[in-house]
């Protein structure tokens, strides 16, 4: 009986690593001949975009196919440019959205996509996973060593959101490296062991915690809300893009994109699978779909991981229900717990950055505002049926 899909062990063969966990390694920051015009453009884009330029540039370039394009991280480099250079010519002028993205861009984004299992639309994966530098190479991972490769509007607003997320993915992969030590202690029937290693999942989410606060130095509430929050924007159920994209050279029929989101990491996702927690309960349902539609947008080898950890069997939690076992029930929950809490500060913090700033805005369009309102309030209303569904799957202690 196959235990599961791929061992687990080889973390390396889901392109995730026991140091970084789902951020990509030393991303490439070049591409090979020709295509570095797609990093030259997109690296130029809040300059170009502020004085109205960044439309005619993307029209200037060549059309070139992707056949050129060779290994991981050159395709991930071209994935992350494109992605950067489609949002700057969509929403460059919010007065005059464009709803057709000329070929020259559209077909080797979705040529690229399509070779990498991910949506032509910039991801989770794109701006926070590959689209960072360290400054100093040899020195630490810390904000203040790094950078990110591409900026949106909203002075450095862009840079803290991509680069606090990347810290907390960090924080958080510390956890990775015990899953394969999770389930080889489920298999060995090693209680120990199992409780060490969910004692061990539980301080890394509550590091992570610590790394989220981060977000409060780097990230200014009205630039977030008012200006970088657009160009993260999707067109599924967009009021301004009501009918999605038409990629020129593809697809006549235009085509239905969610933006940006926390439930693309898989970092976000894989602690629910590994603890057994099913978005699935009554009032649950649209998050349970949210959250799956999500996993279409990360890298397929991380889909994959979060994928083969929800098959396994015995799950985490059956094998400690069955136990009986006290203290395996304690750091069970302690993981719980501190999920819970990441949740609950997740909701602070969208309080602060979108609920607060949304109604400042004190403008007479009411058709406007409402439709705006709807975004946060649909993402208080997800984060919290997702925060309720991890604290009620808290196990009775005794
Ligand atoms: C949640 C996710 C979303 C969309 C795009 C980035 C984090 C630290 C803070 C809100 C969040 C974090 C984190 C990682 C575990 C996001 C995000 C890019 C796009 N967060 N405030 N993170 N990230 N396109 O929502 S501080």
């Amino acid at each position: 009986m196959a235990f599961l899909k791929k061992p687990l062990s080889y973390l390396e063969e889901f392109h995730i690593s026991r140091e970084m966990g789902f951020i990509l390694d030393d991303p490439l920051e070049e591409l090979p001949g020709h295509y570095q015009a797609w990093v030259t453009l997109a690296k130029q884009l809040p300059f170009l975009v502020q004085n109205g330029q960044f439309r005619e540039e993307v029209k200037k370039l060549p059309e070139l196919s992707i056949d050129q394009l060779q290994g991981y991280k050159e395709k991930c480099l071209a994935h992350l440019a494109l992605g950067v250079i489609t949002m700057g010519y969509v929403w460059q002028d919010q007065e005059k959205i464009m709803q057709v993205l000329p070929r020259q861009i559209a077909v080797p984004f979705c040529a690229i996509s399509e070779q990498l299992g991910l949506p032509p639309i910039m991801v989770y994966a794109d701006c926070v996973l590959a689209n960072w530098k360290k400054k100093d190479p040899l020195g630490p991972m810390t904000y203040d060593n790094m950078d990110t490769l591409f900026a949106f509007p909203g002075g450095d607003c862009s840079k803290g959101f991509f680069l606090v997320s990347l810290l907390v993915e960090k924080a958080a992969a510390s956890a990775i490296r015990f899953i394969p030590d999770i389930f080889e202690a489920i298999k060995s029937e090693n209680s120990d062991s199992l409780e060490q290693s969910l004692h061990s999942v539980a301080s890394s989410i509550e590091e992570a915690i610590e790394v989220f606060k981060l977000v409060h130095d780097h990230v200014n509430p009205s630039d977030f809300y008012n200006i970088l929050r657009i160009y993260l924007s999707g067109w599924k159920n967009n009021h301004m893009l009501p009918n999605g994209l038409v990629y020129e050279g593809v697809s006549e029929t235009p085509k239905k994109f969610s933006g940006g989101s926390a439930a693309q990491s898989s970092i976000v996702q894989c602690f629910d699978a590994l603890l057994g927690i099913q978005h699935r309960t009554a009032g649950d349902e649209a998050s349970a779909k949210f959250l799956q539609e999500m996993r279409d947008y990360m890298p397929s080898s991380h889909k994959d991981f979060l994928e083969t950890i929800s098959l396994s069997s015995p799950s985490v939690r059956e094998f400690i229900i069955s136990s009986q076992d006290t203290r395996l029930r304690e750091a069970y929950n302690k993981c719980i717990t501190v999920l819970g809490n990441l949740r609950s500060y997740h909701l602070q913090v969208v309080t602060k950055y979108i609920i607060i700033p949304s109604k400042k805005q004190n403008d007479s369009n009411e058709e406007e505002s409402s439709a705006r309102g709807t975004g946060g309030t649909n993402l208080m209303i997800f984060l919290k049926s997702v925060r309720d569904t991890t604290m009620a799957a808290l196990l009775r202690e005794n």
